[in-house]
């Protein structure tokens, strides 16, 4: 695991197709957790010139047969990584005995063992951690799998497909399954599970009229917590043939959830295996957000059957081909199931936390980036959701119909097959007629582009007209010094105090610069721009506090009516910060106040839905402030955030204690948009009161938490206590911690609150946790639960002016690495923010990256570091 040689780089331009066809493969595992033995048959055909490569990574080679002759060592070259063998005739068969050991495996890459059950996990390159094999996208195969193990400890036997045999051995002590994948598939997409689990059944009928039964696999005990899970598979199905024509292919689909996870899900043809975070719920332990995410991982996987499995990846390079696409899937059919504008608004918050800090960083790189050390570090904020803000752009730019025609042109035409960037942009081209070169730009260039809006007076013909001048401008990121302009279609509207002057209309930018005419002039009306969020890009105006006001007030777009409030709610935070970082205390002014009095009528208008009201009433990201702000201390921007909440909350005071009344009361849980909607708008107004640290909302906090029968309410009047500090707040967390300490979903919740408490004893009380009976520092969930939170929702501790923070950090990262990189990269990704922050804190962070780097850290942990270092 650890780097002895230097990283090799993988590179796009290398690309070479492979030598050989696997025509099928049969895997036959007799599993043991210590070691288990895999013997595999491949018939093969060669397709060009040279030798045969397998990758093969921690495994044993026992054997190899070609055409059943045992070959001698001689006869083949095995490395670290690979299994090569020469001098091979055009049509053979192949067959190789290893074996692996699932129960020392803690990567949790390939086969391994969670809470005494088998899986796997081979997206990108886990497969070679299994057999020696082609592992890569573009070899795709027919499996034939049997699994053989003791019938006690694991009855229930599964793997890609449709099972074609199963029976007993030794007397019934031992038993086996066969399942067969008509399919053609990369093998990133082999899937095993054995063990002892739970099932939740039903079926969905399809478009056809084919009955599929439907099987979610689960801890004993768990099976009524995945009701919501199936009940979102159930809509996703139909939702795939209402929405993209696409029907189910196989027999049976099956989910299994597994603790031990490095993310969120995985779409296994026809077996989908999902950390257990996101596929169990109900009221009383998983909070609202659990629910939505859920209904969208459960979506997202389920629709990889189209964008991903039956069309997959050419190569590694074009991995946001199928990522990309099936976010904007899921984001669509989250629209559909919630409201288009919340939805929007919540995609967008996500974009700016995540993908538009890692475009402005040191980690920035293209949607379809052209080379990497380690693959599993490109599973980005970028790929997944700039690469699905591609999609959405090119359904703006062609229209709903046309775009609906390129996805079936795809669909149909490259149905089975292992396709890139440029061919899914040629069926829009096909279907379109439009010629789409310069829109590839998005998939070589990175960065957010700027855009500058400016509206000047003139004359024509007499006529005076307002003439707006829309420009771009992308900044250099690491490697990419020039930019060029790329695509951008903003959707734009001029708004009036009696509501919209004229349609919205698009505007197409593709140059640096356009100007549009608009006859306007001596109106008063203030611009509403990028409607939607139509492009992913930073927006720059003159917009005027008067403007920001006119459009949450009037703006027709939802969207628009929420960003308007943003856009004023980041502009005094950062001048919030500016004042707190020079000592001084800020003043409240004529826009703090007009900021303060619009959500007040937000709060009280009828016409907006709870969930909008709650997304309005909350202001922008720490990290969202941060990337619009040359530098700063991120303890004086959280402070920031304190200090407008509680403006927020000063002048709304009797209204949010009257709407919190007004939605309290509770029918039985319902997990749906509306019911969702009430409490998260109840848990804003309970918060946004307890920024006042008067005595207004403690009362209402601890009587919430004791007589809460569902977790967003429990939780929300935890971290409100939690808020408002006192004597109550430790037992409350010990009383929560005693009354879930045997569900360890809602234990890992406990972790994530604790990380992000501002401890009297500082960093030393985050380190006390690791220590804590109930921190596993094998389960991803639970170090993401206490590092991730710590990093990320702990700006006090976390970026402690001593440093401690950062080295408690580094440690507990290097420690990780020790057992599963891929994990401890993705942690380490954390400190690319560095550039944004103070200068005595830069010089805190790069070195502690130069500390990971001289560690002789894993490949995965390398690469992160020295680019963030750069
Ligand atoms: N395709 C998987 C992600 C695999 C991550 C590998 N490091 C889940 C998803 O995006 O649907
Ligand atoms: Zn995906």
């Amino acid at each position: 695991m650890r780097t002895d040689t230097a990283p090799t780089v993988t590179k796009l331009s290398d690309y070479t197709p492979p030598n050989f066809k696997i025509e099928s493969v049969y895997l036959d595992f007799d599993l043991d957790p210590k070691n288990t033995v895999v013997r595999s048959t491949l018939k093969v055909s060669r397709l060009a010139a040279g030798p045969l490569t397998l990758d093969g990574d921690e495994i044993s080679l026992k054997s190899v047969k070609l055409d059943g002759r045992l070959l001698k060592r001689s006869d083949y070259k095995l490395t670290q990584a690979h299994l090569i063998i020469d001098d091979l005739p055009n049509h053979f068969t192949l067959e190789i005995e290893n074996s692996c050991n699932p129960a020392a495996n803690s990567t949790l890459m390939g086969l391994y063992v969670s809470g005494g059950r088998f899986c796997t996990q081979c997206e990108a390159e886990g497969f070679r951690r299994i057999t020696y094999y082609p592992d890569r996208p573009d070899v795709l195969s027919v499996f034939t799998v049997r699994v053989q193990a003791p019938l006690k400890d694991y009855p229930h036997l599964l793997a890609n497909g449709n099972m074609i045999d199963s029976g007993s051995i030794d007397g019934g002590k031992t038993h086996f399954a066969v399942w067969e994948d008509p399919f053609p598939k990369p093998a990133y997409l082999f899937a095993l599970v054995a063990g002892q689990f739970d099932l939740l059944e039903d079926s969905f009928t399809t478009m056809s009229g084919r009955e599929i039964p439907l099987t979610i696999y689960v801890d004993p005990g768990d099976a009524h917590r995945a009701e919501y899970a199936m009940d979102s598979l159930i809509r996703s199905m139909k939702w795939d043939e209402e929405a993209f024509g696409r029907e189910y292919d196989l027999a049976r689909f099956m989910i299994v959830a597994v603790r031990d996870f490095n993310f969120g899900a995985m779409e296994n043809k026809g077996l989908n295996i999902f950390n257990s975070a996101l596929l169990l719920a109900d009221g009383e332990s998983a909070t609202d957000m659990n629910f939505e995410r859920i209904e969208s991982v459960v979506a997202h996987e389920y629709f990889h059957n189209w964008t991903g499995n039956r069309i997959t990846c050419r190569d590694w390079f074009q991995l946001c081909l199928k990522e990309g696409f099936t976010v904007f899937r899921d984001q669509e059919f989250s629209a559909d199931q919630r409201g288009a504008a919340v939805q929007r608004i919540k995609d967008v918050r996500a974009l700016r936390g995540r993908q538009f800090p890692e475009d402005a960083g040191p980690l920035a790189h293209p949607v379809r980036p052209n080379q990497y050390v380690k693959i599993d570090n490109f599973y980005t904020a970028t790929i997944y959701e700039k690469g699905a803000e591609l999609i959405r752009m090119l359904k703006t730019l062609l229209g709903a119909e046309a775009f609906r025609k390129g996805c079936d042109h795809y669909f149909e035409t490259l149905d089975g097959t292992a396709a890139t960037v440029e061919q899914f942009i040629a069926s829009f081209e096909a279907s379109s007629g439009k010629d789409l070169s310069q829109f590839m730009r998005w998939y070589e260039q990175a960065g957010t582009p700027h855009i500058k809006v400016t509206r000047t007076r003139s004359s024509e013909s007499n006529v005076s007209v307002d003439v707006i001048t829309f420009e771009q401008k992308t900044l250099p990121t690491p490697g990419q010094k020039t930019k060029k302009p790329v695509v951008l279609p903003i959707k734009w509207q001029a708004i009036g105090d009696d509501g919209p002057i004229g349609e919205a209309q698009l505007t197409v930018l593709d140059a640096a610069q356009t100007h549009v005419s608009l006859p306007l002039a001596g109106k008063e009306y203030s611009l509403s721009i990028l409607q939607d969020f139509s492009a992913p890009a930073i927006l720059h105006t003159d917009q005027t506090t008067e403007d920001a006001l006119r459009l949450m007030a009037n703006d027709p777009n939802a969207f628009n009516r929420w960003e308007a409030g943003q856009s004023l709610a980041r502009k005094l935070m950062g001048s919030l910060t500016k004042a707190i970082e020079s000592g001084k205390m800020p003043e409240p002014d004529t826009a703090l106040r007009g900021y303060a009095r619009a959500l007040k009528h937000t709060l009280l208008d009828a016409e907006f839905d709870n969930n909008f009201k709650a997304l309005a009433l909350t202001i922008p990201s720490n990290m969202d402030v941060m990337q619009s702000l040359p530098q700063s201390d991120p303890i004086a921007v959280n402070l920031a955030g304190d200090w407008l909440n509680r403006a927020i909350s000063d002048e709304s005071k009797t209204d949010l204690i009257e709407t919190y009344h007004a939605l309290k009361d509770e029918g039985p849980f319902d997990p749906g948009a509306a019911a969702a909607g009430r409490r998260a708008l109840k848990n804003r107004c309970l918060n946004l009161l307890a920024s006042r640290q008067d005595a207004i909302a403690a009362p209402l906090a601890i009587s919430q938490f004791n007589a809460a029968t569902n977790m967003t309410d429990e939780l929300s009047a935890l971290l409100t206590l939690d808020k408002l500090g006192g004597r109550r707040v430790d037992q409350s967390m010990e009383d929560f911690y005693v009354k879930w300490k045997a569900n360890p979903l809602v234990i890992d919740k406990w972790f994530a609150v604790q990380a992000g408490r501002k401890h009297p004893s500082g960093v030393d009380a985050i380190e006390q946790l690791t220590k804590h009976d109930a921190y596993d520092p094998r389960n991803p969930n639970r170090v993401r639960a206490l590092l991730g939170s710590f990093a990320m929702s702990n700006p006090h501790l976390f970026h402690d002016a001593s440093g401690a923070g950062y080295n408690f950090f580094t440690e507990q990262v290097l420690d990780m690495d020790s057992r599963n990189p891929s994990v401890a990269a993705r942690l380490l990704g954390v400190y690319e923010i560095w550039r944004k922050l103070d200068t005595a804190r830069q010089d805190q962070i790069k070195a502690q990256l130069r500390r990971v780097i001289k560690s002789k850290p894993s490949k995965n942990v390398l690469e992160i570091a020295s680019k963030t270092l750069g």
